[in-house]
């Protein structure tokens, strides 16, 4: 069981915050974007979606669950699109509804790359950074096992920004305040930016710059299609999760960080499941390294209690926390929260049902 402490001791994470002048959030707490497999058979977010966001509407923002950019993306079992127009009007109800709570909800776009699985979008090519495959299967599905994928050539690295960018379009028609590119966690992105995943020899890899420019690329179309204040990005600077380590991704990160910064976006959000955890060549944990070279609007996320977010806020580590399994398993997180009443301890069994 989880015990609040007296909530004026939390008082900090229901300040308003002001991402830019277009978005201002009512407290500081986002809930994290959790993957729930839930969408119908076309990619549509269901009306349980609906309610469930809707259930969570007082978080200072919502980030959904990753959404896929076009079908080759797609790794795992009725994950949402939003690629089609049955897509965008399914997320058009979820946005609504959220927003008649007075709340606001970024959705988080995504493509999983070398993660993705053939079966889910009829056979062709996985596209990753280079023809690197990870070992492993598909989550419940363990009959799926992972292929090689192939390097993307310029060709697709070009539709590739493109797509983002329309699906960022997409977001902004369905109602979505914004949209959080997913370059985190071994996905598409990511694979470019850790020598694990990218041995490329071209424009695209090599060098700290080269590594950097497919997700600065998407960062940028996307912004320009929408607005960097309604951008955002999460990034994973220390391999945890389908990755491995590689010393030399500390350089590639280093370039990365402070190019990021000029584009002024929305925030930067770390992709970790325990923020605790200590990466040698980061010298230390994942958010105080991307706060050492990064200025602006910094989420930090994995395994906080909201009073180790509130002291993490306090003493400036980061300036917002995305709240992930706790919000899974209390709807109602935020209220109880700020009320100081007891959290429903969150279990692997939850991810089976939507409340
Ligand atoms: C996740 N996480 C995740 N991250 C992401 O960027 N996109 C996603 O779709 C998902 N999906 C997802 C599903 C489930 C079931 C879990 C448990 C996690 C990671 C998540 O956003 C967060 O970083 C971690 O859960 C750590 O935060 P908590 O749960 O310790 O607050
Ligand atoms: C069919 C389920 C699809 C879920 C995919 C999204 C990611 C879910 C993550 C679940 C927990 C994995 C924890 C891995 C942490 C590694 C830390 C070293």
């Amino acid at each position: 069981m989880t015990t609040q402490t007296a909530p004026n001791l939390l008082a900090n994470l229901f300040e308003t915050y002001s991402l830019n002048d277009t978005i201002s959030l009512k407290n500081r707490i986002l809930m994290a974007p959790l993957t729930r497999c839930m969408a119908d058979a076309n990619l549509v977010p269901t009306d349980d979606m609906v309610a469930y966001y809707e259930r969570r509407a007082e978080a200072g923002l919502i980030i959904t669950e990753a959404t896929i950019i076009r079908p080759d993306g797609q790794g795992y079992p009725n994950t949402p699109g939003i690629f089609t127009q049955a897509q965008i009007a399914g997320w058009r109800k979820v946005t609504d509804a959220v927003h008649a709570k007075d709340g606001k909800i970024f959705v988080q776009l995504w493509h999983t790359g070398r993660v993705s699985h053939p079966h889910f979008f009829g056979g062709g090519d996985v596209l990753a950074a280079s023809a690197q495959k990870i070992e492993g299967s598909v989550p419940r599905m363990r009959e799926l096992t992972y292929v090689t994928p192939k390097a993307a050539t310029l060709e697709d690295i070009q539709g590739l920004v493109r797509d983002y960018a329309k699906a960022a379009e997409n977001a902004i028609e369905a109602g979505f305040d914004g949209v959080e590119i997913h370059g985190a966690n071994g996905y598409l992105i990511d694979t470019f930016l850790h020598h694990d995943s990218n041995r490329r020899t071209d424009e695209y890899g090599g060098t700290p710059a080269n590594m950097s420019r497919f997700a600065l690329e998407v960062v940028d179309a996307v912004a320009e299609r929408i607005g960097k204040d309604r951008t955002g990005l999460r990034i994973s600077p220390g391999a945890y999760f389908n990755m491995a380590a590689d010393s030399r991704d500390r350089a590639v990160f280093d370039y990365f960080l402070p190019e990021l910064e000029s584009r002024d976006i929305a925030f930067l959000h770390i992709g970790i499941f325990d923020d605790s955890m200590q990466f040698d060549y980061l010298d230390g944990n994942a958010s105080s390294y991307v706060r050492a070279h990064y200025g602006k609007t910094l989420v930090g996320v994995g395994s906080y209690s909201a009073q180790s977010a509130s002291e993490a806020i306090a003493t400036d580590k980061f300036d917002l926390i995305a709240i992930g399994r706790p919000f899974i398993a209390n709807p109602d997180y935020v209220a109880r929260v700020r009320d100081g009443v007891e959290l429903v301890p969150y279990s692997d069994e939850m991810l089976t049902s939507l409340v």
